[in-house]
């Protein structure tokens, strides 16, 4: 059966890198890219596109039943770091959006949905090594929370309307082609672009901040690799854990280093992001993922930073 898979919030991070991921394996007209905003250079060139407020009910509604799509990737969202700033908008994008969307896919008859989380959804009590799948989650941050009960409604509209709904706990993610919007694990991509443009970067972290990362190319893989499992091989219907390479802001630097010996870190004092940073799980444990999907991680620290420098020169 043919697939039509609308991409909402096609323009961030991840729907830069997947619906050109998506283009490739389904080809381009099966895949539509969405976003509030005009599509950027590399979207509009490959394929069809559509302008959507997630939180206009209307316009979301004309979008699905003029695409009628097999499959959803709901990735609009407000990050941890801007989120704290714009709380009520953080919530009300994060939570009103996804029931929109969870609505919409129930009517419509979608067959799957994908919809990412965070490890932003652990808190201060969450234990912050190996951080396991099911514990103590009390996250302080508006972003935090709205993805934990983003959690608890994508199982619920699974064990209450059978919607085949997939998700995954991000942690920070990586890569060159797209920049991150308003995380706190976004210094892990600027650091490489002012690497390159300036040989020094200040981080808004500090030096022995630990955070669970992940390469782009190993989260879109596990990403396809979730939304093709067979159902009944996904136990969990409100999202996955997944670990990615944990390092500080000083291990980066000293592998950026073997590659760029004249690059030079410092540290910011006071940054609101390391509240934040300090509050979410170093390290995590993915055995759920690595058991039930199969999956493995491809990219480990040295990889992940020789990539990003051979590729981000290309393009800066
Ligand atoms: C953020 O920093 O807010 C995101 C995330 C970890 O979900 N990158």
């Amino acid at each position: 059966m043919t697939e039509k898979i609308l991409v909402i919030g096609a323009n961030g991070q991840i729907g830069t890198e997947l619906v050109n991921a998506l283009r490739n394996i389904h080809g381009a007209d099966s895949v539509i890219a969405s976003d509030i905003n005009s599509p950027t250079y590399a979207i509009r060139h490959s394929g069809p596109f559509e302008l959507v407020n997630v939180l206009d009910k209307d316009n979301l509604h004309h979008i699905f039943n003029k695409h009628q799509p097999t499959q959803v990737y709901l990735l609009a969202a407000i990050l941890s770091a801007v989120g704290e700033q714009k709380p009520k908008m953080a919530w009300d994008l994060n939570m009103t959006g996804l029931l929109h969307v969870l609505d919409f896919s129930v009517e419509f008859k979608v067959k799957k949905v994908f919809w990412p989380s965070s490890i932003a959804v652990f808190g201060p009590h969450s234990p912050q090594f190996n951080t396991p799948q099911y514990c103590v989650m009390d996250p302080n941050t508006v972003y935090g929370f709205s993805k934990l009960a983003g959690e608890r409604w994508c199982e619920y509209y699974f064990n209450k309307y059978g919607l085949d709904v997939r998700s995954i706990r991000y942690p920070g993610l990586i890569g060159w082609r797209a920049n991150p919007g308003g995380g706190t694990t976004d210094y892990a991509v600027h650091i490489f672009h002012e690497a390159l443009k300036k040989g020094k970067y200040q981080s808004f972290l500090s030096a022995n901040t630990a955070l669970p990362m992940m390469y782009m190319d190993d989260a879109i893989k596990a990403t396809l690799m979730l939304m093709d499992a067979p159902a009944e091989k996904i136990t969990i219907r409100s999202s996955y854990n997944l670990a990615g390479i944990s390092f500080t802001p000083t291990q980066l630097a000293d592998e950026i280093k073997k590659l760029m010996p004249e690059f030079e870190i410092s540290y910011a004092e006071n940054d609101p992001r390391q509240a934040i940073a300090d509050s979410w799980p170093k390290s995590i444990d993915d055995s759920y993922a690595q058991k039930d999907w199969g999956w493995q991680l491809e990219y480990d620290l040295p990889k992940m930073v020789g990539d990003m420098l051979v590729n981000l020169k290309k393009i800066i």
